[in-house]
């Protein structure tokens, strides 16, 4: 059985969507941010970081029970597990889902979430900073845009983990503030996937929401 540790943040997001989309049996553990429970002693066990997601999985490689934390490497686990080809098996179609999924959690997510800080989060108004990230969230919806004009989706023709890497943070920002409207490849790229029945049951809050 695989347990799920998340929280409703772009990351925890991540995680969720991927479960749901692997078809994979699993339970649902929330760990909330707001009241510090990633701190705590079980938790730290599984994501040494003190980070969400992370994952249990009593069923793991030969059997053996595993735990993983980092929200790339758990969609890759998931898609891998899953085979349902939203990782693929094939080694020449995994170098671009390898791409956008390490972009997704390495340059956009991590970026993205500095806009998200200091737009709506941060107690002062900074301005200079302020433009700066909206500078660079346009700079990457401007880059899905260009890439999605000539493609379905991020690795191409099909739905994959790396674009459950990136479906998170537009979601959130394409919401609010900036909008999708200035990029219609992005828009049409993000409506297929929130129209998803997989995304929209992910996408469910919990009840407690700290
Ligand atoms: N690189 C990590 C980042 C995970 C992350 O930053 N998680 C945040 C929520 S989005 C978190 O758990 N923050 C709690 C903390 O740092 O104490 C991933 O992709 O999973």
């Amino acid at each position: 059985m695989i347990e799920l540790y998340t929280w409703m943040t772009d990351n925890g997001y991540k995680g969720r969507q991927m479960a749901e989309e692997s078809g994979l049996p699993y339970e649902l553990k929330p760990v909330n941010l707001q009241k510090k429970e990633q701190f705590s002693e079980a938790h730290l066990k599984i994501s040494p970081g003190h980070k969400i997601p992370a994952l249990i999985d009593t069923d793991g490689p030969g059997g053996q029970r595993i735990t993983l934390c980092e929200s790339g490497a758990i969609l890759k686990y998931l898609g891998e597990k899953a085979n349902n080809g939203m990782y693929p098996e094939n080694a020449a179609e995994r170098v671009k889902v390898d791409q956008w999924l390490f972009y997704g959690s390495s340059t956009f997510t991590t970026l993205a979430q500095q806009y998200g800080l200091f737009t709506h989060r941060f107690p002062e108004d900074v301005p200079v900073v302020k433009k700066h990230y909206e500078g660079v969230l346009r700079d990457m919806f401007d880059t899905f845009d260009r890439h999605l004009a000539d493609n379905s989706y991020l690795a191409g023709d099909n739905y994959t983990v790396a674009d459950v890497s990136c479906y998170p943070d537009v979601h959130v920002h394409g919401s609010q503030g900036i909008g999708l409207d200035d990029w219609p490849n992005l828009k049409r790229w993000h409506d297929t996937i929130e129209a998803r029945p997989a995304v929209q049951k992910a996408w469910t809050p919990f009840a407690d929401k700290g």
